[in-house]
């Protein structure tokens, strides 16, 4: 009795299968039933694919704030200045000069004007050397705390002058 029953039994099972492999349109219900779970897999793995995108972006948007201050050589207007001219950044911030309009700018820190024991010359730009073309930059990293003041060489009579704070 054993050896007959349990083919009998095994064979709609596996008849079922067969149907859910093909696209057969004999059964409708089943042919439903494939459909759905498909659609839930993508639906799911397009959230993850989102999901990482996005995590993506915030990481690099962190990455590029934590540590980078730009200071603009020549405003916009024409005008003859660092934007901003006043600022603080946290002590090992780098500081990056980015020319931007009215060049040749340079940047010189003012011996007089610095935390005392801080050399001017390691962190200025010699005085004679300036940046030309737009877009040139010059980056310094300040690490003692305290007030600096600092100047554009060509143009520090016309008031291109700022002060920047360390803390
Ligand atoms: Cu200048």
């Amino acid at each position: 009795m054993a050896t007959v029953t349990s083919p009998a039994v095994s064979i709609p099972s596996f008849a079922g299968l067969k149907a859910a492999g093909s696209s057969s349109p004999v059964k409708a219900l089943t042919t439903s039933t494939i459909k759905v779970a498909p659609k839930m897999t993508v639906k799911a793995s397009l959230k993850q694919a989102g999901a990482a995108v996005i995590a993506t972006a915030a990481s690099v948007m962190l990455a590029s704030n934590a540590m980078a201050v730009e200071v603009l050589l020549g405003g916009s207007d024409g005008s003859l200045a660092y934007v901003p001219s006043e600022f603080f950044v946290p002590s090992g911030e780098k500081i990056t000069f980015k020319n931007n309009a009215g060049f040749p700018h340079n940047v010189v820190f003012d011996e007089d004007e610095i935390p005392a024991g801080v050399d001017a010359g390691k962190i200025s730009m010699p005085e004679e050397d300036l940046l030309n073309a737009p877009g040139e930059t010059y980056s310094v990293t300040l690490t003692e705390k305290g007030t600096y003041s600092f100047y554009c060489a060509p143009h520090a009579g016309a008031g291109m002058k700022g002060k920047v704070t360390v803390n």
